[in-house]
């Protein structure tokens, strides 16, 4: 199948789950195109089977803000056309689903009906989607996809909760391919581990966008109480408009020797494969793919109870659920992980055990059963 997946190229969950997903395509020998406005952060130059095609939103100075839909919708139109896409693939409902459906119309004028799937993948849903500036065409857009899919069963509630949908709604989870992530730490991981933590100290991490709904004042508050327990380290990676918030609060706590900020990193896997606990504080969280990849490096992972995180971490088996800002509770549940080795080898393992629920290999038919569906659907027209 010829696919186009729409996606942001960002280190956001989305993008990142869109170009995994495009990646394992292509490596099953569908045709993958990239649709984007920068080349997707995770994606490598020159892989067989995938191509990824450039938006660039036409500047002029009567314009206050380049209209990027307008252009993203073109560039739908055009790919499709000269690529003989069979389906497009919309990661993150604003403004690709928009888009997608507006270039469904411009593609009927040259008879060519392509169908088009909308794969909600959270704050589109519970933050931006539903403010009054986007829901009229949110909604839309998810009445008129072809097929709708949504991470977690989490977000489906949130998704008819918010937007009068009449549309179906399927649940495909979030995945991780296990192979990307270390679960025996390798030589190179244990002189990190070693680096990182000379006197054995346990390593605990966040990995996030930095915004203000990850909450990253409460990892750094559960670190420092675990701190005074138990010797730690904690690393932060990641960028974003809570950064220098997360400094200030370090040195006000006193912490800031035993914290290592990284900003973004490509390879998050390394941090996992240190790590012995990954925190996930969330005010608001559809799924939490971060704490799903830490699970797969055999990290068990305290979080917030919000929205799709129990669905991903089962408490008292992978890590531990908190309400969110309970920041005592957080850390006594950490506390009750590293009491021993024992026990975090256990947690460890069941971590890793419990992961495997997600993997590639029983999400990637979920989709290809939709893309079927849909183009023999389009074919019978
Ligand atoms: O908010 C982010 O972290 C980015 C955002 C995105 O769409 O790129 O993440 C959302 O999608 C991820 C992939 O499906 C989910 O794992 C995240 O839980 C979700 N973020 C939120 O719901 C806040």
């Amino acid at each position: 199948m010829k696919i186009g997946i729409v996606l942001y190229p960002t280190f956001g969950g989305s993008g990142i789950v869109a170009t995994e997903l495009g990646k394992a395509l292509a490596e099953k020998g569908h045709e993958i195109h990239f649709i984007s406005y920068n080349h997707p952060v995770k994606l490598d130059h020159f892989l067989p089977n995938i191509r990824y095609h450039e938006v660039r939103p036409f500047d002029y100075p009567l314009f206050d803000y380049q209209p990027y839909e307008l252009a993203l919708t073109s560039k739908l139109v055009d790919v499709t056309r000269y690529e003989n896409l069979d389906i497009l693939h919309c990661h993150y409902a604003i403004p690709h689903a928009s888009a997608a459906y507006f270039a469904k119309q411009i593609l009927k004028t040259h008879n060519i009906d392509i169908p088009f799937i909308t794969t909600l993948h959270g704050t589109d849903i519970t933050l931006v989607g539903k403010h009054p500036a986007f829901e009229p065409v949110i909604t839309f857009s998810i009445n008129e996809s072809d097929a709708v899919t949504v991470v977690s069963e989490s977000l489906k509630r949130d998704t008819f909760r918010h937007f009068a949908v009449t549309n179906d709604i399927e649940v495909i989870p979030n995945f991780v391919e296990h192979t990307h992530y270390c679960n025996v730490p390798k030589e190179d991981d244990l002189a990190r581990r070693k680096a990182m933590a000379p006197n054995g100290e346990r390593i605990i991490s966040h990995v996030s966008n930095f915004r203000k709904v990850k909450r990253i004042e409460d990892v750094v508050r559960v670190f420092e109480k675990i701190r005074k327990k138990t010797p730690a380290k904690l690393i932060l990676a990641g960028d974003g408009p809570e950064r220098y918030k997360i400094e200030q609060l370090c040195e006000e706590l006193g912490v800031c020797g035993d914290v290592e900020m990284l900003g973004n990193v490509q390879t998050a896997s390394e941090i996992y494969c240190i790590s012995d606990l990954f925190i996930l504080p969330s005010e608001t969280e559809s799924f939490g793919l971060a704490a799903l990849e830490a699970l797969a490096s055999g990290v068990p992972v305290i979080s917030s109870n919000t929205g799709g995180l129990p669905e991903v971490n089962e408490h008292g088996v992978s890590g531990f659920l908190s309400n969110v800002g309970d920041v005592d509770d957080m850390a006594k549940n950490s506390l009750e992980i590293l009491k021993s080795d024992e026990n975090l080898a256990r947690f460890k393992q069941q971590a890793y055990e419990h992961s495997l629920n997600f993997s590639l290999k029983n999400v990637l038919p979920k989709y290809e059963a939709i893309y079927e569906r849909l183009v023999n659907k389009a074919v019978a027209k």
